[in-house]
């Protein structure tokens, strides 16, 4: 399969730049070879695994990184936990340059009812999705050898529900199975609109830190890139009804610093939103405090409890200091999807139909 990444789309195409620290250890000057790439018939290519060095490094940080978090819920409703950082800055910028060129991103394009009419809605940033809701998960049939109950091995959970650390032994594929939790009795597969794409080995690692870090099990990872100050996402929250009840998102930053606002709801009766974030409702703001937090490479905030039924937040357009100097930030948000609606949504809204790279 040939690989289109976003780096086709860019030129010139990005320098294998060095770390920020010019000092470099010897495993980045002798990396240890490449490890095989994830395949999956649902990704448009094949995902490399991450660089061992950088996987050191991410397991190091979580040891020594700062993982009480700054609670943040001196509003009303407001229930934050501010990672600054989570990750060094060094580690953070180096995965950004990893992730950026590693996963498929899409410049989606869909329609939303305005006022009764179809409206063309441009995402404003790039954006990719892995996972599947708590009904299924994905396994294969190595996974299943040696447990007379049906159940897979440790690594290949219904709450893993992505693509194991032992990939790298994996003879068959990894394919979707119904989740033997779920509270539906139909032993059959939900009927997805969106092939579900299982979480890549490169972002493995990642979501057991912050799922350590946070005390919480995902199973999906979205992510969006902000490849310019012009790239960003309305004030919405993230509030569906197939999150469950108060659901905890825990949102990583890296690559260039952009603020990232929050400000409480306004009335019931003035919201509008629904849909996707990009759909141009939900103006939002009764006057009331805005809390402006800049997300360095590295930072992460966690929202939970009534944040997500309360307030809004954003990522607005920078403008003013020209472009060049902005940079591209990727982010990454770890959620649970409850049901398959869940699932339909995210795909819908970050992948679509899967063309249209660099598309808008
Ligand atoms: O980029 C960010 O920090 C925010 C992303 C976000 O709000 C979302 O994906 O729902």
């Amino acid at each position: 399969m040939s690989k289109r990444t976003l780096d086709a789309f860019f030129k010139p195409p990005p320098k294998r730049t060095k770390p920020d620290n010019t000092s470099t250890t010897n495993e980045e000057n002798n990396p240890s070879p490449p490890q095989s790439p994830d395949n999956h018939p649902t990704y448009p290519h094949s995902i490399a695994k991450l660089p061992t060095h950088l996987e050191k490094a991410l397991s190091e940080a979580i040891e020594t990184s700062n993982r009480e978090g700054k609670i943040m819920n001196n509003q009303p409703d407001l229930d934050c936990v501010y990672f600054q950082p989570f990750l060094p800055r060094r580690t953070a910028n180096e995965l950004f340059r990893v992730l950026r060129a590693e996963l498929p991103f899409y410049r989606v394009v869909y329609f939303a009812k305005r006022g009764g009419v179809d409206v063309e809605i441009k995402t404003p940033r790039f954006t990719t999705v892995f996972g599947v809701d708590e009904e299924c998960f994905f396994a294969c049939d190595d996974d299943d050898a040696g447990d007379g109950n049906g159940n897979v091995n440790a690594d290949a959970t219904p709450a893993a529900a992505d693509i194991n650390s032992n990939s790298q032994y994996r003879t068959s594929p990894l394919t979707l199975r119904k989740s033997p939790t779920t509270t539906t009795t139909s032993s059959t597969l939900p009927k997805y609109t969106y092939p579900p794409r299982p979480i890549p080995s490169i972002l493995q690692s990642l979501k057991k830190a912050v799922e350590s870090a946070t005390k919480e099990t995902y199973n999906f990872v979205l992510v969006n890139y902000y490849a310019t100050g012009e790239d960003s996402i309305a004030f919405h929250s993230d509030d569906e009804r197939f999150l469950g009840f108060q659901p905890s998102i825990a949102s990583l930053s890296l690559g260039a610093e952009r603020e990232f606002l929050l400000k409480h709801k306004p009335a019931p009766a003035t919201t509008t939103m629904t849909g996707s974030a990009d759909g141009g409702g939900g103006s939002g703001g009764a006057g009331g405090t805005t809390i402006k937090l800049p997300l360095s490479s590295g930072d992460m905030i966690l929202m939970r409890g009534t944040t997500q039924a309360n307030w809004l937040h954003s990522i607005p357009k920078r403008k003013g200091r020209g472009l060049a100097g902005v940079g591209g930030r990727i982010n990454i948000t770890f959620r649970r999807a409850v049901i398959p609606a869940g699932t339909d949504n995210y795909y819908h809204y970050n992948v679509g139909s899967g063309g249209g790279l660099g598309v808008g």
